[in-house]
C-alpha cells in the first residue's frame, strides 16, 4: 500500500467502520474555524412528577383502553400497536427475486425506565438506573428464549426530535423472528474478524482506542464510552464493556452497577452540551438468540444524537448522506475531546 502525505485534521478523508464495513465522509477543513461556544437554550422546561394525560404514567389509562399499574420501579407492558404480532406466520412468502418477502413474527414492548413523569436517564437515582439495566438483561433472557425470537432489539428514542412520543422516561423492545438489517452486518464482520484473528473484533478495538486515548469519553473499571473512529453522528458514541461479553443476561451484578454509573455519567454529559434534555435514539447490540453461542460477538450499546452545534440545530442526514454516503466536519476526535470537557454534574441540579 502505497502513503500519501496526509493530515487526518486537514485533508478530506474516507473512513471505514469496521463494524458494518460501511464508510463515512469527514471533511475537518470545515471546523478549522474555532468553537463559538454559544449554547442556544431551549425553553426551559417545567415538568411534573406525576401528569394525568400520560399515557405511561402509574394508574393512568393507555391509548389502546388498558390501565397501568400503580408502578413503583419499572412498568414493561406489550405495546398497545405492535409493529410485530406474536403468532403471526413466519418465514419466506416466495424467492421472486424482484418481490421477494417472508413473513415476520415477533413482540414489541414499552419500558416504563420509572414512575416519575419529569424524569430522564442521567437525573435518575444510580439504583434506579440499574433496576433498568436488570430489565433490559431480563427482557432479552426472557424473550431470546422462545423458539420464535431470532434477535431481541432494545432501544430507546429520547427527546421530541427523535420521534418520542412522550417525555415519560421509557424505553422500547422489538423481539423479531429474524436478525434485523443493522445487527446483520455486524455480525458477518464480527465473524469474518474472528476467524481471520481468533479475536472479537471490539475487543481489539478497543484496546487500540485505550491505547490511542483521543476518542475516549468516559470510562470506569468495566465499561468505557468513546466516540468511535467511523462516527457518523456529530456525538455519536459506542459503549463497550472491557470484558468478552456476547449478550446483556452475562452481566454481573457488579458491571450492572457499573453500566448504572457509565450510563449516568455519559447522558449527564449529553444534556450540558447544550444545557438542553439531548435527544438521542440509543439501542443494545448483542448475539443472536437462536440458542447457538456467537463467539464472534461482542456486547455493546449505540447512541446516536442528532444536534450539531445547540439545543435546536441538528445534523441533516439530506443530500449526499441519502444520495451518496454519511458525512460529517467535526471529527470524531473533536467530538469526543468537547464531551470530555463537560462536567458530570447535570446543569439542571448544578447551581
Ligand atoms: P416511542 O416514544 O419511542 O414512540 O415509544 C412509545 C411506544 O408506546 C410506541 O411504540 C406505544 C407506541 O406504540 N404506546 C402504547 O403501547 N400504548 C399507548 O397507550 C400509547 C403508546
Ligand atoms: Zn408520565
Amino acid at each position: 500500500m502505497t502513503t500519501i502525505a496526509f493530515e487526518p485534521t486537514e485533508h478530506p478523508h474516507r473512513r471505514r467502520n469496521a463494524l458494518t464495513g460501511e464508510w463515512v465522509l469527514v471533511s475537518p477543513h470545515r471546523t478549522k474555524r474555532p468553537w463559538q461556544g454559544q449554547v442556544e437554550k431551549s425553553a426551559p422546561e417545567t415538568r411534573l412528577p406525576y401528569d394525568p394525560t400520560c399515557y405511561l404514567c402509574p394508574g393512568n389509562e393507555r391509548a389502546g383502553g388498558k390501565r397501568n399499574p400503580q408502578y413503583a420501579s419499572t412498568f414493561v407492558f406489550d405495546n398497545d400497536f405492535a409493529a410485530l404480532l406474536p403468532g403471526s406466520p413466519s418465514g419466506p412468502v416466495n424467492d421472486d427475486e424482484l418481490f421477494q418477502t417472508e413473513a415476520e413474527t415477533g413482540t414489541c414492548r414499552v419500558i416504563c425506565f420509572s414512575p416519575r413523569h419529569d424524569l430522564t436517564l442521567p437525573e435518575m437515582e444510580l439504583g434506579d438506573i440499574r433496576r433498568v439495566v436488570d430489565v433490559w438483561a431480563q427482557q432479552v433472557e426472557e424473550l431470546g428464549a422462545r423458539p420464535d425470537v431470532g434477535y431481541v432489539q432494545i432501544f430507546e428514542n429520547r427527546g421530541a426530535v427523535m420521534g418520542s412520543s412522550n417525555p415519560h422516561p421509557h424505553g422500547q423492545i422489538w423481539a423479531n423472528h429474524t436478525v434485523p438489517v443493522e445487527p446483520a452486518k455486524e455480525d458477518a464482520t464480527q465473524r469474518a474478524y474472528l476467524a481471520r484473528h481468533s479475536q472479537p473484533l471490539l475487543l481489539d478495538y478497543l484496546a487500540r482506542e485505550i491505547e490511542a486515548g483521543e476518542r475516549i469519553v468516559v470510562q470506569n473499571r468495566h465499561w468505557v464510552a468513546l466516540v468511535p473512529y467511523w462516527a457518523v453522528w456529530p456525538f455519536e458514541t459506542l459503549l463497550l464493556p472491557r470484558r468478552h461479553v456476547l449478550a446483556l443476561p452475562e452481566l454481573s451484578g457488579d458491571e450492572r452497577d457499573a453500566l448504572a454509573d457509565i450510563l449516568k455519567r455519559l447522558t449527564t454529559r449529553y444534556d450540558n452540551l447544550f444545557e438542553t434534555s439531548f435527544p438521542y435514539s440509543m439501542g443494545w447490540h448483542g448475539q443472536p438468540t437462536d440458542g447457538e453461542r456467537h463467539a464472534h460477538w461482542q456486547l455493546h450499546a449505540h447512541f446516536y444524537p442528532p444536534l450539531l452545534r445547540s439545543a435546536t440545530v441538528k445534523k441533516f442526514m439530506v443530500g449526499y448522506e441519502m444520495l451518496g454516503m454519511p458525512q460529517r466536519d467535526i471529527t470524531a476526535e473533536q467530538a469526543a475531546d468537547r464531551l470530555r470537557q463537560m462536567s458530570e454534574e447535570h446543569y439542571r441540579t448544578a447551581g
